[in-house]
């Protein structure tokens, strides 16, 4: 079935210029762009985006890091897209993560992990809907 997912290239991959690789394997893994912009979190925006994790004890680290610094976010849709772009950014953790996932190839570590992806259907409508109106979502 066709789904859309949320990606975000997150601020430790925008300042080391991968953005162009980590589209490459995006698209190379079978998942088509459907919006795609970049713009930086305030603080409280990160907050509201990572709501889930308030209670865990990375929350403030974590949002600090991801309003550190522009981001590229993109709605990715292909053929079970959620679960296919789990596959290809690879585990949370960089270093359990496969060879040739993007968290393997460029994850720093656990945090600065270089990308983000929804991990439900529910969650990606959440996700995207934070980041895109319809008119920034084209059809392909
Ligand atoms: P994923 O992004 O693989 O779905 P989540 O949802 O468990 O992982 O975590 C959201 C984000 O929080 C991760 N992408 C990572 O940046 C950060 N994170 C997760 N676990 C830790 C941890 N133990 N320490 C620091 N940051 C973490």
């Amino acid at each position: 079935m066709k789904e859309l997912t949320l990606s975000i290239i997150k601020p430790d991959a925008v300042k080391r210029n991968l953005c162009g690789v980590i589209i490459q394997k995006i698209e190379a893994g079978g998942l088509t762009l459907k919006g795609l912009k970049m713009l930086q979190l305030s603080r409280e925006e990160a907050r509201g985006f990572y709501a889930v994790h308030r209670e865990k004890p990375f929350f403030d680290s974590l949002t600090d890091f991801m309003s550190s610094g522009p981001i590229i976010v993109a709605v990715l849709e292909g053929e079970g897209a959620i679960e296919k772009y789990r596959g290809i950014m690879g585990a949370t953790n960089p270093a359990e993560a496969a060879t040739g996932t993007i968290r393997k190839e460029f994850g720093l570590d656990i945090e600065q992990n270089s990308v983000h992806g929804s991990d439900s259907p529910e969650n990606a409508e959440i996700e995207i809907s934070f980041f895109f109106n319809k008119l920034e979502m084209v059809e392909r």
